[in-house]
C-alpha cells in the first residue's frame, strides 16, 4: 500500500479548475472515507480561477452531505476557515497531481515544501520511494501525499453501492423492489427524486457511472 498512512481523521479531497476534476475519482475517495470512517472534506482550491457560478455548480451536488471548503492559496481566501475545520485532527491530502495539495500544506503550516511536483514526478518515474511526514502547526497535523492509488479502487459490490448514499437510503423503502439499485428498475423512488430535483442530477449521474464501472469490474473478475 502506498503511501503508508494510518489513523487519519480527515481526508482533504482537493479539486481545482486545473487540472479539471475527475468527479468519479472524487466519488471513489468519498466512498472509501465512508468505508474507513474517515471524515471527507472537499477542498475547492484555486478559487481565484473560478467564477462564483462555477463554485456554486461544484458545491451543489454535495451540499448537505459532504463538507466543503473553498480556498485559494494564492489569495489566501478560505485558508483560516479550513484550518478551523480541521483543528485537533490528523488530516491527509488526496487528489490529482497539481491541484495544489502541497501549496495548501505550505500555507496551513507556514512551510516551504516544493510545489509543482507534476513534472518532477514524471522524471523520477513511478517506483521512487516517497517518505511520509506529519507536519504540525496550530493543533493541526497534516500529511502530504502524491496521490492515493489505494483509495482510487472501491471494494464494494456494485449492487451494494446504493447503501453508501444517505439520500438514496432514505428513499429505498419507497422503491418497488426492496433491493432496488436505482438504475434500471421500474417504480424507483430515487429516479423520481432525481426528476423532481430532490436528488441532485449530477451526483446521480456520477453514481450511475461508478455503478457501471463496479459492475464491469465484477463481471471481469467472476464471470
Ligand atoms: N492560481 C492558483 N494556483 C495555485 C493555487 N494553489 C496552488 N497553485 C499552483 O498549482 C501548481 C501545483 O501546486 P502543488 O501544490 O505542487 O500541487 P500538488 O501536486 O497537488 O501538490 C503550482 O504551480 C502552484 O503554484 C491557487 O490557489 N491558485
Ligand atoms: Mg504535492
Ligand atoms: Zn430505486
Amino acid at each position: 500500500m502506498r503511501p503508508y498512512v494510518a489513523n487519519i481523521d480527515t481526508l482533504l479531497i482537493v479539486v481545482a479548475q486545473v487540472p479539471q476534476p475527475d468527479w468519479i475519482l472524487i466519488e471513489k475517495l468519498i466512498l472509501n472515507c465512508h468505508i474507513q470512517n474517515i471524515r471527507p472534506i472537499i477542498c475547492i482550491n484555486k478559487s481565484d480561477l473560478l467564477s462564483e457560478k462555477e463554485i456554486k455548480e461544484w458545491i451543489y451536488p454535495y451540499k448537505g452531505e459532504i463538507e466543503i471548503a473553498v480556498l485559494s492559496t494564492l489569495s489566501g481566501q478560505g485558508v483560516d476557515e479550513l484550518k478551523n475545520m480541521i483543528k485537533g485532527q490528523l488530516a491527509c491530502f488526496a487528489g490529482q497531481s497539481a491541484v495544489g495539495k502541497t501549496s495548501i500544506l505550505n500555507v496551513i503550516c507556514q512551510k516551504d515544501c516544493e510545489v509543482g511536483e507534476l513534472s518532477r514526478k514524471i522524471e523520477r518515474g513511478k517506483n521512487t520511494t516517497r517518505h511520509v511526514e506529519i507536519f504540525e502547526c496550530d493543533e493541526i497535523k497534516v500529511i502530504d501525499t502524491c496521490g492515493f492509488s489505494i483509495l482510487e479502487t472501491v471494494d464494494i459490490k456494485y449492487d451494494e453501492l446504493m447503501y453508501y448514499y444517505d439520500s438514496f437510503v432514505k428513499l429505498q423503502h419507497l422503491c418497488r423492489y426492496p433491493n432496488c439499485t436505482h438504475t434500471s428498475e421500474p417504480d424507483c423512488a430515487v429516479k423520481k427524486a432525481v426528476k423532481s430535483k430532490e436528488i441532485n442530477q449530477e451526483r446521480y449521474q456520477r453514481y450511475l457511472g461508478l455503478f457501471d464501472e463496479l459492475k464491469e469490474n465484477w463481471r471481469k473478475k467472476y464471470e
